[in-house]
């Protein structure tokens, strides 16, 4: 390495070995960075002076604590929060929480360590964080949700703030954790100020930012088609996840002319091969709200094919979206995936792509626009709602809706200029040079202690 990485580390993988032992996600997030930004980092003296590469990898906090609840029937159950605020250099914190029994610190710094590039992407001032809980809602009644997010903000509080850090939503936190959330930091400390993000328009949330994920991810979609000369109009799209961003993304691509054949759960897809519609959309979120219900009884209600364990890889299609979780679509998947016929990818979920996956998809040229980039319309809008919030008056909804536009195009636009690679467009290049220079730049300038 001809950066300065400490000489006692003789690769990449000994480096994060010795720094953050035990954690995969962590390192395959970074080692998917490292190609595209050293040569970045070499050219320039003062990010090698000021060991960029080393304090970027480094969370500037992780915040760990306990979240003793209460159950429906009076037992007391232990559960561990999360708080990992990773790079502040160009603005607060922010970025989302998310409730899932795969929560680790593993997991929370990858999610918080691609926040702070897509953070950056937005062009608006947001530092990067992530954080959540270990804590399963599955089979949870709404009481319980609720207790559990009183408990959880009793230790968050401390933490943030709209000055300090500003969460949101992620898996399992969607609008009705963010009131509880909310309700409780409201009650905790008697102030009302917007210190999350995603929250109802009744108590100051923003207009759209509940479908703003999705539907940026189809308007980064289109964009992507338009400059490689095609169009959304007509195409066969292969969603996975049925949550907020997957459900979303289905109604933007339907609406943009696509046909959506899919959706999956942790309990397995659906192949709808009439396609989906607003009224399939619409009972799929009512369904889902549920704490742990399957999308299996879809098919008792529309018709179309149920497959149990299953991802929907395996479909014909000419986009794919995967929409749920990290690691869903993994190389095998990816080579059927093209050798189906696929045209574009476009992940809605943070890192759902698998490195082997990664590595099909350029090998073979496919479109792939990585969930740093796809996927920034969520907490763009959630930038915009901090923006409301402090001049404590709302937007319209179309007027959110074309900043969002503006914003994914702009996003877009970064990725082709500074993705430019053998003659084609490099998105995730493009996303990880574009996110690095901001972020780098405010680091260098701002110096250390
Ligand atoms: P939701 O909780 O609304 O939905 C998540 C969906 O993914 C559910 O269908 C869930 O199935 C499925 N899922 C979760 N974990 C797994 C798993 N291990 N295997 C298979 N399926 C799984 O979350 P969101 O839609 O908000 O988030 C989806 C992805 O998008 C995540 O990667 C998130 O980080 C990312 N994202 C979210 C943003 C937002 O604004 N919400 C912004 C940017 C990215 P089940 O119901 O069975 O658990
Ligand atoms: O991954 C993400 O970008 C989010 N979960 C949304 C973060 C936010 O602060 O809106």
């Amino acid at each position: 390495m001809s950066f300065s990485l400490s000489a006692k580390y003789d690769s990449l993988s000994a480096f994060l070995e010795s720094r953050a032992p035990n954690e995969p996600e962590f390192h395959q997030a970074v080692s998917e960075v490292i190609d595209d930004i050293k040569p970045i980092i070499d050219q320039s003296d003062a990010y090698k002076a000021a060991n960029i590469f080393e304090r970027l990898v480094e969370p500037e906090r992780m915040i760990s604590f306990q979240v003793a609840w209460q159950t429906d029937a009076g037992e007391i159950e232990v559960n561990r929060g999360y708080r990992v605020q990773f790079n502040g250099a160009i603005g607060a914190y922010k970025g989302g929480l998310r409730f899932h029994p795969t929560v680790n610190p593993s997991v929370l710094k990858f999610l918080a360590f691609e926040q702070t590039f897509k953070n950056a992407l937005t062009g608006l001032p947001m530092g990067g964080a992530k954080g959540g809980s270990d804590f399963d809602p599955t089979g949870r009644s709404e009481a319980e949700i609720m207790r559990f997010c009183g408990a959880f903000m009793q230790e968050l509080h401390r933490h943030i703030g709209p000055d300090i850090d500003v969460p949101a939503g992620d898996i399992n936190v969607g609008g009705r954790e963010i009131g509880y959330l909310f309700g409780a930091y409201r009650r905790i400390t008697g102030h009302f100020q917007g210190v999350l993000t995603g929250k109802d328009e009744s108590y100051a949330g923003s207009a759209m930012r509940t479908e703003a994920t999705g539907y940026g991810v189809m308007y980064f979609l289109s964009d992507m088609l338009e400059a490689h000369d095609d169009g959304l109009d007509g195409k066969t799209v292969i969603i996975s996840g049925a949550g907020n961003v997957a459900t979303y993304a289905a109604e933007k691509a339907i609406a943009l002319g696509g046909k959506v054949i899919s959706l999956s759960d942790s309990s397995g897809f659906v192949h709808d091969p009439e396609g989906l519609t607003q009224e399939k959309i619409d009972w799929v979120r009512a369904h889902k709200s549920k704490p742990g219900a399957s999308l299996q009884p879809y098919v008792d209600k529309f018709g179309g094919d149920w497959s149990e364990g299953k991802t929907p890889w395996g479909l014909e299609g000419d986009i794919a979206a995967p929409c749920a979780t990290q690691n869903e679509l993994d190389g095998d998947a990816a080579k059927t995936l093209v050798k189906n016929g696929i045209k574009a990818v476009i992940e809605g979920a943070n890192m759902p792509s698998t490195t082997d996956a990664k590595e099909v998809f350029q090998s073979k040229k496919v479109l792939f626009a990585p969930g740093k980039a796809a996927n920034a319309g969520g907490v763009a809008v959630s930038g915009l709602e901090i923006s409301q919030n402090r001049k404590r008056q709302s937007d319209d909804a179309e007027d959110i809706d074309a900043s969002l536009r503006t914003i994914m195009s702009n996003i877009h636009a970064a990725c082709v200029e500074e993705g430019k690679r053998d003659g084609h467009v490099d998105y995730t290049k493009g996303a990880n040079v574009a996110g690095l220079r901001k972020v780098a730049d405010a680091m260098v300038a701002q110096g250390v202690a």
